[in-house]
């Protein structure tokens, strides 16, 4: 027996490293796949899984409860470029180059994740709004939409030629990336981004959606008669609000043809106008009864208001019913071709949206509604179902996450930090406390100010840096953030502390003012 002992222990030690390879390599998935729909300013509060009731989003929903749900994600910059450009590079907008919508040309030879994935061994394919003004690189394959696009029969633009497309640009979108996964090569792992316009202004519903909802009252936000009392000048001059700034036409379908002129007109005759004469007719019969009411009833002041805020609301809620038809028609699709398991899907926005709250719709501001965005990711290889989480994380962190997901190194460079060790449930006490804001267009359409900020657990600081003015909330006394109590005495040291804070965090990404 004793003779035979060394020989035991060989083969016992071979085993416990076999064992153990065997069991990392059940652990480890082999590289996931990626699946990244993004809609376009939609606010988590039209999922009804974050709880608000104010639709029904079934497959939004399931993607929840088989994954995680991200109760404080947040944005860089409440816009769409700047949110897409620190997306894609896990960048602030300082360092990446897109600060505003349009004005600047995203500078296309940075690295972005979809890039370091291809570089990797993964196809990559781009398709929906781009809105970065150069043509996307690092991908495969890909087919934008020319700037916001439109919702009916809407032009994409591949290779640089652009091609009308008939149909409804939600569905569109998915089929093309239905189209894309059939042609794809199986053996090697995929990064597909699946960008919606919707439910983007002027919130134009898929004909079959335009009676969705007519029989409903959409509730009413607490916030909706505001009067900022204790705001600083930035909320009192934006021009967001929906009693004063949706277009009669444009926004609001209740005047079609105008006989006084507006700003929108030309907007709306040529988005109207992409519709065949038979839709412009379906159209024009689903808003004719309630625009009858409407003209009768001769409203003012707030019965007005919450007239214009039911208008608004059913025709961006009919907008996201398309967007999870199409959710579940990709998830269908993975599941069809056992792709469901080794897949991370993500669902976000490149921001959050007002829907009534403060008065308001549109997005821009720090507050919550604008500066948080939804999050949702599915990845049942690694992510327990039906988590909630409430960590903050931010949109830059999708590319380093991703790119941990795939075994891929993160540039020293970015400035996100991976999720990764959330999804696997691991510790994570390094993560970050505070959340980096900088809103920098002035101005323009909605007459926002530049304003950096900071957010705690607990409080929110905001320099209106143009009008020298400060904003301080306490979100757990005053989870509406209408209580502005900078320069309150009780406050003076979270006010201090919060600001020497501020001042080193943009210090950190580099950033100024
Ligand atoms: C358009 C909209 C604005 C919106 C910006 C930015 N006006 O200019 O209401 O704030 O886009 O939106 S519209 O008359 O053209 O509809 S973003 O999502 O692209 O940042
Ligand atoms: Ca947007």
């Amino acid at each position: 027996m004793k003779r035979h002992y060394p020989c035991l222990m060989f083969i016992f030690f071979i085993s416990i490293i076999f064992c153990s390879c065997n069991q990392r390599k059940q652990q480890i998935p082999s590289r996931p796949n990626i699946v990244f729909i993004m809609s376009d300013d939609h606010a988590y509060q039209a999922i009804s899984a974050y709880g608000y009731g104010l639709n029904h989003t079934p497959y939004l929903d399931s993607l929840a409860a088989e994954g995680m749900l991200f109760k404080h994600a947040f944005v860089n910059n409440s816009l769409c470029a700047p949110s897409r450009a620190a997306i894609l590079t896990g960048k602030y907008s300082n360092m990446n180059g897109i600060k505003g919508n349009g004005d600047e040309v995203f500078d296309g030879s940075q690295e972005t994740f979809p890039k370091l994935l291809h570089q990797a061994g993964y196809q990559t394919a781009m398709i929906g709004k781009w809105h970065l003004v150069s043509y996307p690189t690092g991908f495969d394959y890909w087919n934008i939409l020319p700037g916001q696009g439109d919702y009916y029969n809407p032009d994409f633009i591949h290779n640089g030629d652009t091609t009308p497309v008939q149909g409804y640009v939600t569905n569109l979108i998915i089929d093309d990336a239905i189209r894309w996964l059939n042609q794809r090569d199986s053996t090697k792992p995929f990064c597909v981004l699946i960008w919606n316009k919707a439910p983007h202004r002027d919130w134009l519903p898929e004909i079959k959606y335009l009676h969705e909802f007519d029989s409903v009252e959409i509730p009413v936000p607490a916030t909706l008669f505001d009067d900022y009392a204790t705001r600083t000048r930035a909320a009192h001059e934006q021009k967001m609000e929906i009693s004063k700034w949706l277009a009669p036409n444009y926004d609001l379908k209740e005047e079609m043809f105008p006989t006084k002129t507006h700003r929108y007109d030309d907007l709306w005759r040529n988005v109207f106008g992409r519709l065949a004469p038979e839709e412009q007719q379906e159209f024009l019969h689903a808003y004719k009864p309630e625009n009858d009411a409407f003209r009768k009833a001769n409203l003012k002041g707030k019965k007005l208001t919450l007239w214009k805020y039911q208008r608004y609301m059913k025709d961006y809620l009919r907008t996201i019913q398309s967007v999870d038809d199409n959710v579940g028609r990709i998830m269908n699709y993975l599941k069809a071709h056992h792709l469901d398991k080794n897949t991370i899907v993500i669902y976000s926005s490149d921001q959050g949206f007002y829907l009534g709250e403060h008065g308001w719709f549109d997005k821009r501001f720090m507050y919550k509604e604008s500066f948080r965005t939804p999050l949702i990711i599915r990845w049942p290889e690694v992510v327990r179902p039906g988590q909630v989480n409430t960590d903050p994380v931010m949109n830059l962190d999708i590319a380093e996450t991703l790119l941990d997901a795939a075994g891929v190194k993160i540039p020293n460079d970015m400035q996100g930090v991976s999720m990764l060790p959330i999804l696997e449930g691991k510790k994570h006490e390094d993560r970050r406390k505070f959340v980096y804001y900088h809103y920098y267009e002035s101005g323009g359409e909605h007459n926002v100010a530049k304003h950096i900020g900071i957010r705690s657990d607990r409080y929110k600081l905001i320099y209106f840096y143009e009008n020298k003015q400060w904003e301080l909330y306490d979100m757990k006394k005053d989870s509406n953030e209408l209580n502005n109590v900078y320069g309150n005495p009780a406050y003076k040291i979270v006010q201090d502390s919060l600001t020497s804070e501020l001042w080193k965090q943009m210090k950190t990404f580099r950033d100024s003012i």
